[in-house]
């Protein structure tokens, strides 16, 4: 049993050199608390709410049952003063996170957040290991998080201009030559897509949101949606090497114009030895699906016009929307069409699915996801089966004000 005292409270946060920001943070800080466990442990968290507003906590990704999943579908918010308590079993390894699923906007963008790590018998051998958490957030000129709204706002979703790691305006990371460490990497922004570069160097994918893929994957660069997570195996690097961590240039169609930006620099010193060892094959991945299907249901996201927000988002022509259940056992295959000229992320609670096309075009390699990239006027096409959870479920656009505004679908899964 993994045992976890959070308390959600207000916080004076640094999070550029010499400047306190009244932040919201857990157990006094931003990220919260790295929680970590072995796959089979039961988490028991207690959640206390010493915030001016009640809360909910989401455990992004994780496989639970349905009345711990922290939505205000399934629980009353936390009122401010009381405690909740969340216990259920961990049975996936991972990258995992967890955040408040209530007032996101606010509550996400002012500091709650923070990962959970679950490891599995079969870790690949790295010689480090470093759980990032990224986010950005919006301040004004005092340094303080700048008030929230605004069309522009409504409409891209919000992007603030420091960015974080940890917690932190691009922090400098300290790095031994010649070792190869593993990284666990969270994007906890509200809606900024960060595609991951770390000084044009290849590092290897070897998970995603679901855990180790079937085969490690050298890339270059890596995309991150809100809500993603990736783990890689980064190095080696010589010493006196200064990498830069940056988000390259991403259009996802925002009225703000994207651009090349740093998220932090690796500074390499001396020489340590190494003994990492990645394995050829990390994990065995059954396909849900081979060859043609049909999919099961469509779930259209798009947008209405808003005398509000000028447009806003929906799900299937309504905001909020009511999906049909989906029974326990059966094949799901669900195309997700993107009826909007921009990005959305598509969050499945609770489920982890694969990716089965991309546009009519296989993913690059098999996975577990509870989070994809769904291109503008694009159609992503997922497969996943409901195990033994009934109860109520939800998918949403992670852009957080896009969810806020209905990008959304509620189901119950049936037996
Ligand atoms: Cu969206």
């Amino acid at each position: 049993m993994v045992e976890v005292d959070l308390e959600a409270g207000e916080i004076d946060w640094e999070f550029t050199p010499g400047v306190l920001t009244k932040a919201w943070g857990f157990n006094g800080q931003i990220p919260g608390p790295v929680i970590e466990a072995r796959v089979g442990d039961v988490l028991e968290l207690r959640l206390t709410n010493h915030l001016p507003e009640p809360t909910v906590l989401h455990w992004h990704g994780l496989r639970l049952p349905a009345a711990m999943d922290g939505t205000d579908m399934v629980q009353r918010g936390i009122k401010p003063g009381d405690t909740f308590t969340y216990r259920f079993t961990l049975r996936d390894a991972g990258t995992f996170w967890y955040h408040p699923h209530m007032n996101e906007t606010v509550q996400l963008e002012r500091g709650l957040y923070g990962a959970l790590i679950v490891r599995g018998p079969d870790e690949p051998t790295l010689d480090g290991e470093r759980v990032l958490v990224l986010d950005d957030v919006k301040l004004d000129r005092k340094g303080q998080i700048k008030k929230l709204g605004g069309l522009i706002e409504g409409h891209d979703g919000r992007q603030g201009g420091a960015r974080l790691v940890n917690g932190k305006a691009e922090p400098a990371l300290f790095m031994a030559a010649g070792q190869i460490e593993r990284w666990r990497i969270v994007n906890a922004s509200s809606a900024r897509y960060v595609r991951l570069s770390i000084g044009g160097r290849p590092f290897t994918i070897l998970g995603t949101d679901g855990g180790l893929i079937d085969a490690p994957v050298p890339v270059t660069e890596v995309l991150l949606t809100p809500a993603d997570r990736v783990d890689i195996a980064v190095g080696p690097f010589t010493e006196g090497e200064t990498i830069a961590v940056d988000a390259l240039k991403y259009n996802r169609m925002t009225v703000a114009r994207a651009r090349n930006e740093s998220f932090a620099t690796v500074r390499v010193g001396p020489p340590a030895p190494s003994r990492a060892v990645i394995p050829t094959t990390l994990r065995s991945i059954e396909p849900l699906v081979s060859g043609p299907v049909s999919p099961t249901r469509e779930v259209h996201l798009g947008f209405k016009p808003s005398l509000r927000h000028g447009v806003t988002f929906v799900v299937n022509k309504e905001p909020h929307h009511r999906d049909t259940p989906v029974k326990v056992g059966e094949l799901q295959v669900w195309d997700v069409i993107n009826d909007t000229m921009m990005d959305h992320p598509f969050h499945l609670h609770g489920f982890f699915f694969q990716v089965v096309e991309v546009n009519g075009e296989p993913p690059a390699f098999r996975s577990w996801e509870d989070t994809i990239n769904v291109p503008p006027k694009g159609r992503v096409r997922i497969a996943w089966v409901a195990d033994d959870r009934p109860g109520e479920w939800m998918y949403h656009c992670h852009i957080l004000e896009h969810h806020e505004q209905g990008m959304m679908g509620h189901f119950a899964v049936v037996r």
